[in-house]
């Protein structure tokens, strides 16, 4: 029973960590134009597998929200995550990396 227990801690161990890994998988980019009036944002970034983007590209992406835009500016390194919504890559979320 003892050893039930503690191969029931080990696993929840090895589960807990990937889980919080698999939540902040952001993609790493560059800004490099912000454009408030038209809610866009131009990123220089890395692979983004889960968009279907084998390697980094610069490109233009649609700000899920304009607020967005404001805590950022061109050259700012960041970790964003982006989403298809209606065929048009959108920033869905825009971290600042140190
Ligand atoms: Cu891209």
């Amino acid at each position: 029973m003892k050893t039930m227990q503690s191969l029931g801690l080990a696993l929840a161990l090895s589960i807990g960590p990937q889980c919080v890994f698999a939540q902040t998988d952001l993609i790493n980019g560059q800004i490099t134009k912000v454009d408030q009036s038209a809610g866009k944002i131009t990123i220089k970034h890395g692979p983004a597998k889960r968009l279907g983007m084998e390697q980094g590209m610069t490109m233009v992406y649609k700000a899920q929200d304009a607020a967005m835009l404001k805590a950022v500016k061109a050259g700012d390194k960041i970790k964003f995550d982006a989403e298809q919504v209606n065929g048009q890559y959108t920033v869905t979320k825009i971290e600042k990396a140190k």
